[in-house]
């Protein structure tokens, strides 16, 4: 018999989505954040971060592919590529199929996120086996200050813009990235839902026109975060994600991605378009 028990995200102050449980798998807090993994009867398991769902084992490929796979197939050679979050591996898993990307590095700053993803998710983290993957344990802010110069693409996979994810959102952070990347680099960040947090979609977008000389915002269709409706942004030095060759894209076994979707992607409904004329920006 099945329980009734439910496990709830507040994604607003008016909205709420959950999850029957099927068995609590793990609870702890960590050093940054506080970490469960439920096991649900509609999404298999899950992984929660301060009560956020961050993936699971049955809608993570559309979030996994979609965050790596548009600027990795622009990018003409996107040898050596950087992870900010992305703790789970799902990222790492997509990048490391690519057959030009020769190195991956992963900074995640909460290695509690990694142990429990390899125990829980092996699927997920599946991407922590590859020999072009190299992983550190550290503040990605920290990091990314250190390095200059050095990567073709950076991946910001992070959680919502509160918590140690907030830093992740500001303008000193993407100059920081822009500094980190080769003269030709992209980089990718999630940028939440244009229903329920659209004025970070407008804030990351402005932020980014005044860093990059190219800004994109796509789409994909997350069932379980906050709306369904889910965006990303670019942030690129010379490559446009919609001057891409079919033809040219590797296939990399993906369930999601595809030439056709990574070109949809980038066709934005008008009431999208209009968050990215918008003035407005925050301070994180
Ligand atoms: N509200 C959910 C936002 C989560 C974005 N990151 C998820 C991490 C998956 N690798």
């Amino acid at each position: 018999m099945k329980t009734d028990l439910w496990v709830t995200e507040k994604q607003t102050d008016d909205v709420k989505i959950s999850f029957r449980v099927k068995e609590f798998l793990h609870e702890e807090k960590t050093d940054f954040q506080h970490l469960a993994v439920v096991d649900t009867y509609a999404y298999g398991p899950m992984l929660f971060l301060d009560n956020c769902v961050m993936t699971n084992i049955k809608d993570e490929f559309v979030y996994h592919e979609m965050i790596s796979l548009v600027a990795l197939n622009t990018h003409p050679n996107p040898q050596n590529v950087l992870v900010i979050g992305g703790g789970d591996g799902g990222v790492l898993r997509e990048i490391s199929k690519h057959p030009k990307v020769e190195k991956a590095t992963l900074v995640e700053i909460d290695g509690q996120v990694i142990e429990n993803s390899k125990k829980y998710f092996p699927e997920i983290a599946e991407g922590f086996k590859s020999p072009k993957v190299k992983v550190i344990v550290d503040d990605g802010i920290k990091y990314i200050k250190e390095n200059k110069n050095t990567f073709d693409i950076i991946i910001i996979d992070s959680t919502d813009p509160i918590g140690p994810a907030a830093g992740l959102f500001s303008a000193e952070f993407y100059k920081n990235v822009y500094a980190a990347l080769k003269e030709d680099g992209m980089m990718v960040a999630q940028t939440e839902s244009p229903f329920l947090e659209p004025e970070i979609i407008t804030h990351v977008n402005n932020t980014l026109q005044g860093i990059f000389p190219l800004v994109k915002l796509y789409h994909a269709y997350i069932p379980t975060y906050p709306s369904g409706m889910w965006t990303f942004t670019i942030g690129s030095k010379k490559y446009n994600p919609e001057q891409v060759d079919p033809a040219g894209i590797p296939d990399t076994n993906t369930r999601y991605y595809n030439p056709e979707i990574h070109l949809a992607s980038l066709v934005l409904p008008n009431f999208v378009k209009q968050l990215l004329t918008s003035k407005e920006t925050m301070n994180f």
